[in-house]
């Protein structure tokens, strides 16, 4: 497998903003990590107008490539948040300047998560999503729990999920099968999950730096390899 250009430039643009590291970390599955992603240290207005670019440019290629259709975009509170108002400003910039890509406005919603009893009231805050086929807009998946609450959410308010976008894909395994989390949701709703980079182009990444730049990482390689063989998914 070779790296693609734009997966190098998201890989390098995540580490200099100390998004993605390195080192030993619990995630919410308990799982002991020897990297971390960590979308909420996209932390200036220069940042996240870089990360929208990324994540409307996926989008656009799904567009382009396998004709995807969606009303709008979801972001789940609270690290999507951020995530989908960047994504709907640089995928309306895309629309007005790419006259193949009809993406009109992009609306785009999001959950509280304590719910408001007084003004407007609830928990979806923006587009009205009631009838509207919406593309979640999410930072990670590991195991898939984050994305399934998202998807009870958006069926409570009475819109259905036209397919999932994050940047990045830990390609582990899942909760119920020895599939990734993401192979899971796709053959279980039959909708794509569209992502930036994944498990396998970080690794791919820090060869190529040993290689390239002989940058020494032999063990961090060792180690998130070790990682893989124990958490990795099948396919
Ligand atoms: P799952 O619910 O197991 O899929 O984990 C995904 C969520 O874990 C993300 O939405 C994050 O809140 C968090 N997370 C990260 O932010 N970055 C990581 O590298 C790993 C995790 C994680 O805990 O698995």
């Amino acid at each position: 497998m070779s790296l693609k250009s734009y997966q190098k430039e998201f890989i390098e643009f995540a580490l200099n903003n100390n998004v993605l590291y390195f080192g030993q970390f619990t995630l919410k599955s308990g799982r002991l990590s020897p990297y971390f992603f960590n979308a909420g240290k996209f932390d200036t207005g220069k940042s996240l107008s870089q990360l929208g670019k990324y994540y409307a440019h996926a989008i656009v290629d799904q567009i382009k490539n396998s004709g995807l259709r969606f009303d709008g975009l979801f972001g789940p509170a609270y690290k999507g948040i951020p995530l989908v108002s960047a994504t709907s400003i640089a995928l309306s910039l895309v629309g007005e300047q790419d006259s193949e890509i009809d993406v009109g406005p992009v609306p785009y919603t999001f959950n509280r998560k304590e719910k408001k009893d007084h003004g407007e009231g609830g928990s979806i805050v923006g587009a009205d999503i009631k009838g509207k086929r919406v593309l979640i807009i999410d930072d990670v998946i590991t195991a898939g729990t984050a994305i399934r609450e998202s998807f009870e959410i958006i069926k409570a308010a009475g819109g259905e999920v036209a397919g999932v976008v994050v940047a990045i894909d830990r390609q582990e395994k899942g909760k119920d099968t020895d599939k990734s989390a993401i192979q899971e949701i796709r053959s279980q709703y039959n909708i794509p999950v569209i992502t930036v980079v994944d498990l396998a182009s970080i690794v791919k990444y820090l060869e190529e730096q040993k290689t390239e730049k002989e940058t020494d990482n032999t063990e961090l390689i060792e180690r998130m390899k070790e990682y893989r063989k124990t958490y990795g998914a099948s396919e």
